[in-house]
This record gives C-alpha cells, sequence and structure tokens, in this order.
C-alpha cells in the first residue's frame, strides 16, 4: 500500500482544502496555484490510478465520469467552456502521482495552450 497521495489526504480531512463538488467516486478542489479565473482539480476518490493513460486502460467508465464532472464544474464556475489537461510525467509538469485533471475556465487566453 502506498503513502496517501496530498490529494487523499485532503479528502480525508488530514489538510484543509475545500471540496467544491463530490460523487461516489470523484471529489474536486480549487488548485492551490490558480493558473486560470477557474481553475479546479477533478480528482478520482482512489489513488490506484497514477496517471491518466493508467486510468484509461483500468477503468474508462471513471475516466468519462471525470470529464462529466469538469463539464458540469465549468457550467457551474463559468460560461461552460473549458480546458481540461492531464498532465502526465514528471518532463510534463505532473507533481502528483494520483490522476487528476485539471479544469481551466474564464478568461482564458486563446492564443495559448498554456
Ligand atoms: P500536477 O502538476 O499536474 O501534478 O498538478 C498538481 C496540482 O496540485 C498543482 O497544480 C498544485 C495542486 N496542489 C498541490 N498541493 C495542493 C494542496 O495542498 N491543495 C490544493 N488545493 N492544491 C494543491
Amino acid at each position: 500500500m502506498s503513502e496517501p497521495s496530498i490529494f487523499t489526504r485532503i479528502l480525508n480531512g488530514e489538510i484543509p482544502s475545500e471540496i467544491v463538488a463530490q460523487t461516489d467516486t470523484l471529489f474536486a478542489i480549487r488548485d492551490i496555484a490558480p493558473k486560470a479565473p477557474v481553475h479546479l482539480l477533478v480528482i478520482p476518490k482512489t489513488q490506484q490510478y497514477r496517471d491518466v493513460t493508467e486510468l484509461a486502460a483500468g477503468d474508462p467508465a471513471l475516466l468519462v465520469q471525470m470529464i462529466e464532472l469538469a463539464n458540469t464544474l465549468a457550467a457551474e464556475h463559468s460560461d461552460g467552456d473549458f480546458r481540461l489537461i492531464f498532465n502526465t510525467g514528471a518532463n510534463a509538469g505532473q507533481t502528483v502521482f494520483h490522476v487528476h485533471a485539471h479544469v481551466l475556465a474564464g478568461g482564458l487566453d486563446e492564443s495559448s495552450m498554456n
């Protein structure tokens, strides 16, 4: 059994962070270092998948649920349009190896993917 990830510790209430949405399988929080006016993280409650490729292979239905929750949150927190980012691997900027989707919305710069 691996050590609890930072997101598992947030889910368990060991690290303070407002949970903005929750389902049986997922929860969402605000990113601590927002890169857009709306920057949420959609996270499976299980930490068994370290990145989106493992999740897609192991539980594709859960990946679909993540996309659906991202869509719902973008509508609730902004105008419904959003950018969904899965950093995959340390060289791509992944720092927490408990799969999560970045949901960016509100005032996005159309000229850049960053
Ligand atoms: P990534 O670099 O793709 O693995 O994204 C991890 C994100 O997690 C990063 O954008 C910052 C966020 N993060 C890390 N620690 C915390 C925390 O304690 N609270 C919150 N709300 N976000 C965190």
